[in-house]
Formats: structure tokens, C-alpha cells, sequence
């Protein structure tokens, strides 16, 4: 049996096809290994055609780590760590936002797996972004200011209270979520644990301030680096299809999700492996 995978580009600097793999099956070690240095290598990777259940989600998922169970977030019947987001009329979407998953915690994500289950007739496309390539793109002084500072990041800068005051439940599993995670800091510029490579690690959607800068340098200096971080040359976007699947090297990346398509409806499926302090 043939099992070397293909990694076709989309671009320069993120993002890339990957052909020859059916995710119903167990992989095998090889198999692993190649999606895992791809992986590294194109930092977003795309697979059509992946008709998986919840379970075989967290079963392929598992293979890259121990997963994270969300605070807010629904979850598939049975199957906690697979997080639903199911966005229609009465529940709009809320992650059209440039943002890295999950870094309000000290060991963000290191990777994602999204599925898609449920998608509008046009629209609800995903747009991920390197931060590799934007750091690199920066000047030598510039990098070496930020190489030595650390960033705030807040889960309420994007889980805000008035969004979740639907019902006394809803507010207080809100409260009990905020209680449990205080704000936190990372690097602003991080080195992949396994590649090596550095890239930025501050985003829009968690990042508050630069601990280290007055106020109105902090506000100045994030907000070059929010604009910096999304140029289009430092971007892929995905069109999806029903079943497809994307994986994500989330210690190095941010994404957006585009919200065009409200009202329609769109459902996806979403699986999140705990990472290490960045460094
Ligand atoms: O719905 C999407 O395309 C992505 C949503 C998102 O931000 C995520 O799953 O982390
Ligand atoms: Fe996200």
C-alpha cells in the first residue's frame, strides 16, 4: 500500500493540500509522522472528503496530544472534548475576529482540528495567518525590542459579560469561567517548541497590553502588531466543502472566521490538543 501523503501549497508561507489519506481509518505511525512534519512545515493543512464522527475526531486528535475541554463552548452528545459550533440566526457567530485559540490560559493549544459539517450555500470561509512569516518580516531592531517582552492576554477581551446574559445559568457559567481564568502572560515572540522557528504570539482577539511599555506604547505597539500580523502575503483562506477537515499548528498561527454568511446556518465540529508555556 502506498502511504506517502502529498502536500500541495497554497501559498508561499501557510497553508497546504494534503492528498492521499482517509481519516475513517487508524493511522499508522508513517502516516503520522508525515501529517506531523507537514504539519510544521505549512502550519495550516487542509483534507477533503473526511466523513468522521465526533468519536473518530477525538480519536485522530488524541494522536497529537492530550486535549482541551472548553470552558464556555458546547460539546458534541457524548463526546466533551469535541466542541460544536453550531451558528444560525439565534446564535450568531462570534469568532469573526483575528485570534489565536485559547491563549488565556499558561499552555495554550499547540494544534486544532476543525471539521465541517453543516455549511451555508455561500460564504463562511476561514482565513489563518502566519506568525512566522510576520515575524520575519520584520526589521532587526524591531525584533530585538520585542524579543524581550511579555504580553497580556485576558479570556474576557473576547468572551465579553453582555454576551452572556441570556439566561442566570449562562451568566453564571460565564462568571465561574472568569474566576477560573485570571489573565496571564506569554512571550510576544515565541519559539516553536519543535521546529525551532520564532514567530509572533500576540492577537487581537485575547492579547490586552505589553506588561513591560507605558499604557499608550503598549496601545501603539499592539495595534501595528494586530495590523502587521494579517497582511494578505502572510494569509491563506479556505473555502470549505461539507467534511472537510483543517488542522492547525495553533503556537504559531491565528485565524479568522469569516461571518458573511449570517444568518444561515453553519456547523462545525472542532477538537483542541493542549500545548506546553510558550517560550
Ligand atoms: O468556524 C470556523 O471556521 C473557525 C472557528 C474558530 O475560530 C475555531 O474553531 O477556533
Ligand atoms: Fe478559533
Amino acid at each position: 500500500m502506498n502511504e506517502r501523503l502529498s502536500f500541495t501549497p497554497l501559498g508561499p508561507w501557510i497553508g497546504a493540500q494534503v492528498a492521499n489519506l482517509d481519516l475513517s481509518r487508524p493511522l499508522s505511525d508513517a502516516q503520522f509522522e508525515q501529517l506531523y512534519h507537514g504539519l510544521l512545515r505549512h502550519q495550516v493543512l487542509f483534507l477533503r472528503d473526511q466523513k468522521i464522527t465526533p468519536e473518530q475526531h477525538r480519536a485522530l486528535a488524541i494522536r497529537f496530544g492530550d486535549l482541551h475541554i472548553h470552558p464556555v463552548y458546547p460539546h458534541a452528545e457524548g463526546v466533551k472534548e469535541i466542541i460544536v459550533l453550531d451558528t444560525h440566526q439565534d446564535n450568531p457567530p462570534d469568532n469573526d475576529n483575528w485570534h489565536t485559540d485559547v491563549t488565556f490560559i499558561d499552555t495554550p493549544p499547540a494544534i486544532a482540528l476543525l471539521a465541517s459539517k453543516v455549511l451555508p450555500e455561500a460564504g463562511g470561509d476561514t482565513l489563518w495567518t502566519s506568525g512566522i512569516a510576520a515575524y520575519e518580516a520584520l526589521s532587526e531592531p524591531f525584533k530585538q525590542l520585542l524579543a524581550g517582552l511579555s504580553a497580556e492576554h485576558d479570556f474576557k477581551k473576547s468572551f465579553q459579560e453582555f454576551k452572556y446574559r441570556k439566561t442566570e445559568e449562562e451568566h453564571q457559567r460565564w462568571q465561574q469561567a472568569v474566576a477560573k481564568h485570571p489573565p496571564v502572560q506569554h512571550p510576544v515572540i515565541r519559539t516553536h517548541p519543535v521546529s525551532g522557528r520564532k514567530a509572533l504570539f500576540v492577537n487581537e482577539g485575547f492579547t490586552t497590553r505589553i506588561v513591560d511599555l507605558s499604557e499608550k506604547e503598549s496601545d501603539a505597539v499592539l495595534s501595528f502588531l494586530f495590523a502587521h500580523a494579517t497582511k494578505p502575503e502572510f494569509q491563506v483562506r479556505w473555502r470549505w466543502q461539507p467534511d472537510d477537515l483543517a488542522i492547525w499548528d495553533n503556537r504559531v498561527t491565528q485565524h479568522y472566521a469569516n461571518a458573511d454568511y449570517y444568518p444561515a446556518r453553519r456547523v462545525m465540529q472542532r477538537a483542541t490538543v493542549l500545548g506546553d508555556r510558550p517560550r
